[in-house]
């Protein structure tokens, strides 16, 4: 068996099911609006994208993307490729709420999830909601609802042209590949929670998109010159704490404390801490972020120094943040070892 023909065996059901799915859509004979979530990322963005084309290519007939406010990184993501914004979708999408209409959404498998009022007014019109999606949900089903366990709903959306023989031709559009490719890489963190479905696909993808670009523009492109700067400082004045195989940097910085404390934890660290004096309102207040490799809760570590310096902290395992004011502390040195001292005190503590 080839690889193709292994695909598509292992496959099998979910070309029934993408049938049964795509089928009511294909008897569908009034316009269709396509959303993907708000802050919509980049998986979300080149699903909707591959849906509009999918449609346009197997049926007559009108197809309107819908986007909400992208994130961050899908607006830079957008301009650097110089792909739609799909504004002028959006503006013909607004003429149809005086006729039948009907909605997938994708990339989110609630249609109640939406707070957009406009979107709320889309979905409470619309004759029809289908969802195309890849998180396992646990709020009942839609009935109307394509959900697959794929690592992308991009991915999905690409089985959906394996099977209709059309991947090929959706190829031609460069800007489509590369969105995609971007859409799994995201998803998939960097090919970390990647299978066979994403391989088979990305070797075909990248011979038509800009696979390296990509790839770095989303590694980190995104990050001016000023924040660049304050990693390389922060790096270079950091302060290495040890016990046993544990390891702690820390240090100062002015501005992008986060960027600079995760960029801590690439260098090896495990927790990276960086501290940055600030002034706000004429006082003198400390920024602390922290970064974990996750060996311990950073969060609840952050949430008690906060309570101990009458200050506002927490965040999750990984991630923490901590803001205290200038009057607590005696000096940023001092608050740097309160800091490192909790943070080992709680690593000898469970190891
Ligand atoms: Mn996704």
């Amino acid at each position: 068996m080839n690889l193709n023909e292994e695909f598509r065996t292992n496959n099998e059901d979910y070309f029934k099911e993408i049938h049964f799915f795509l089928n009511k859509i294909l008897d569908y004979k009034h316009p269709i609006i396509i959303i993907p979530h708000e802050s919509t990322d980049l998986d979300a963005y080149a699903s909707a994208y591959l849906t509009k084309e999918i449609l346009t290519t197997l049926k007559k007939g009108d197809f309107y993307i819908v986007m909400p406010e992208p994130s961050q990184e899908l607006s830079y993501f957008i301009n650097e490729f110089s792909l739609q914004d799909f504004m002028d979708d959006f503006h013909e999408a607004l003429n149809l709420t005086n006729r039948k209409f009907s909605i997938i959404i994708v990339d989110i498998a609630d249609p109640r999830r939406f707070i957009n009022p406009k979107i709320i007014e889309f979905i409470s019109k619309a004759e029809e909601i289908f969802v195309i999606d890849h998180h396992a949900s646990s709020s009942a089903r839609i009935k109307n609802s394509l959900s697959l366990p794929l690592s992308s709903t991009s991915e999905i959306l690409l089985l959906i042209a394996e099977e209709y023989n059309i991947l090929e031709s959706l190829c031609d559009d460069r800007k489509l590949v590369n969105a995609v490719i971007g859409g799994i890489l995201s998803d998939t963190a960097f090919l970390l929670h990647a299978n066979q479905t994403t391989f088979y696909f990305l070797s075909k993808l990248t011979k038509f998109g800009d696979y390296k670009r990509v790839y770095s523009v989303l590694k980190g492109g995104k990050k001016d010159i000023s924040e660049r700067i304050a990693r390389i400082k922060g790096a270079q004045r950091a302060e290495m704490f040890r016990y046993d195989d544990f390891i702690v940097l820390v240090t100062h910085v002015g501005s992008y404390e986060a960027s600079v404390a995760s960029a801590l934890v690439s260098l090896g660290a495990n927790v990276g801490i960086a501290i940055s004096k600030k002034k706000e309102k004429k006082q003198v207040i400390y920024r602390v972020s922290g970064r974990s490799t996750g060996r311990l809760n950073l969060g609840q570590i952050f949430t008690d120094l906060a309570n101990e310096f009458s200050g506002t902290g927490g965040g999750h395992k990984s991630a923490a943040g901590l803001k205290i004011h200038g009057d607590m502390v005696q000096s940023e040195e001092l608050l740097a070892k309160k800091i490192v001292e909790s943070i080992i005190n709680k690593i000898k503590a469970i190891t």
